[in-house]
């Protein structure tokens, strides 16, 4: 049996992996953490327990991990990259403070705890092909900034006090159920909106411009196999690479025209997006996450355009 507390899960993640969760451990309480401001609605807030958890105060993390004999935490808070740039300030507070609460509550509970970096923990000193595991991050923005102190604080408290801290670096990523808000990747989920509605797409992002993604269900996968590998084969733990493709809007274009021929894209470039996407990897070398936790992703481009395109066109039938 397995207790689990969702942190930010109404979120883009959270929500999809707070029902992955309660589908795989079924006989636990997988609790959903949400802040007041956004309530969890439909399957998510019928299929099991919710409670109010800001990240922010510890005592309500607390509060709540007592009440369900919590052993694992999720902890999914955080600002998307063009927000944190900002909103700085609130993104070291949700991402660093936040954080610190979460490990503080899990010192002292004994909870393993999974918070995800990203791509965007990488800035432009790092090797832009085939990104190591273990290389040079120097990120440029704050959101790297955070997710580079949070891999550093959750190794340290995995070091210092035996903390399970474990995580993920994710890349973009994208799914038809709840739409992402304010990252750099968000194009990449956009474009399929647009294709399936039939209007053109008025891309952020320029052309030849690679960054790694995914789709959702490799992500739920790895969030929870990570959680569930066998320490003793971890040589790392804060953070993995994982990777399963790598494209530009062009590519993503064309390969959406396979299935939509009359899809058209025309480019507005954000400079603030641009600026950020510029200063990440192309694509990241995921060998360890490979090697130490048999880490294998599903889906390419085509096989998750196909089934974003079907699953959205059911959607908007509805
Ligand atoms: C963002 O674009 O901010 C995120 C990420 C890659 O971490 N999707």
């Amino acid at each position: 049996m397995k207790n689990v507390l969702i942190i930010g899960s109404t979120g883009q993640i959270g929500s999809e992996l707070t029902m992955k969760l309660r589908a795989e451990y079924a006989n636990g309480n997988i609790v959903a953490g949400y802040i007041p401001s956004a309530p969890p609605t439909g399957a998510l807030a019928e299929s099991g327990p919710s409670e109010v958890v800001d990240i922010t105060n510890a005592q309500q993390i607390a509060d709540v991990v007592e009440k369900y004999n919590i052993d694992t935490i999720y902890n999914l808070a955080a600002l998307l990259s063009a927000v944190a740039e900002n909103k700085p300030q609130l993104a070291w507070h949700i991402g660093i403070d936040g954080l610190m609460n979460v490990l503080e509550v899990a010192r002292e509970k004994k909870c393993a705890v999974f918070t995800p970096s990203s791509i965007g923990s990488f800035g432009p000193n790092a090797p832009k092909d085939g990104t190591p595991q273990d290389t040079i991050q120097q990120p440029r923005t704050m959101y790297g900034v955070t997710k580079v102190s949070g891999e550093l604080l959750s190794n340290y408290y995995a070091l210092k006090f035996g903390v399970d801290t474990r995580s993920v670096r994710f890349p973009g990523l994208i799914s038809y159920v709840t739409p992402p808000g304010g990252g750099t990747t968000d194009y990449a989920v956009d474009i399929y909106y647009s294709a399936v509605k039939g209007e053109k797409f008025i891309c952020p992002i320029a052309p030849g411009t690679y960054m790694d993604m995914m789709y959702m269900p490799d992500a739920l996968r790895a969030a929870i196999e990570i959680m569930e590998a066998d320490p003793a084969r971890l040589r790392h733990r804060n953070s993995f690479n994982i990777a399963s493709m790598s494209f530009d809007p062009e590519i993503i274009s064309a390969k959406i025209k396979e299935y939509i021929p009359g899809f058209e894209m025309e480019y507005q470039v954000d400079p603030l997006r641009q600026a950020i996407a510029d200063s990440w990897p192309n694509k990241l070398d995921d060998t360890c996450a490979r090697v130490e936790w048999d880490w294998k992703p599903e889906y390419d481009l085509d096989a998750m355009t196909r089934d974003m395109i079907e699953k959205l066109t059911a959607k908007f039938k509805k």
